[in-house]
């Protein structure tokens, strides 16, 4: 029998996604009105936002911004790391959500202000607790929010 000799961080990770709850592997409609679904295939900012796309949906924006709505997400979501709908690739450290809101201090729930570490964060994934700035290209799962 075939015996891996090492797990890797990834695996690790899609093994701890089969705990989240089930409400987002469908879409879900939140009493926000909006629906969210939660994609479990690890992807760079780019395709995660082109796979919402696809589906006439968006990165998550709209309820991240909303506190009570981004703590029931990030509950559904198992406190997971994953890509939502905020990013600063345009113009380093002015964030914009992906429906076209403008960030500011008001709407967005950084713990810690985005570092911009090592000069290469620009996209920006939900928590356990509240939003990080992260490398556009490491592989995160993501979830869409449409209306419809
Ligand atoms: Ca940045
Ligand atoms: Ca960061």
């Amino acid at each position: 029998m075939l015996k891996k000799k090492y797990v890797d961080k990834d695996v690790t990770a899609i093994h701890s996604l089969n705990y989240f709850t089930e409400k987002l592997k469908t879409w879900y409609k939140a009493s926000n009105n909006f629906y969210y679904k939660m994609f479990l295939d690890q992807v760079s900012y780019a395709t995660a936002k082109a796979n919402c796309q696809e589906k006439k949906a968006n990165l998550a924006s709209v309820g991240v911004r909303d506190s009570s709505m981004r703590n029931h997400l990030i509950s559904l979501a198992s406190g997971e790391n994953v890509w939502i709908g905020l990013n600063d690739i345009e113009h380093e450290g002015n964030f914009i959500w992906e429906d076209g809101v403008v960030s500011t201090a008001d709407n967005t729930p950084w713990i810690n202000p985005p570092d911009d570490y090592e000069g290469n964060e620009d996209c920006v994934h939900l928590t356990e607790t509240s939003l990080n700035d992260y490398d556009c290209s490491k592989l995160l799962p993501y979830i869409c929010e449409k209306f419809v």
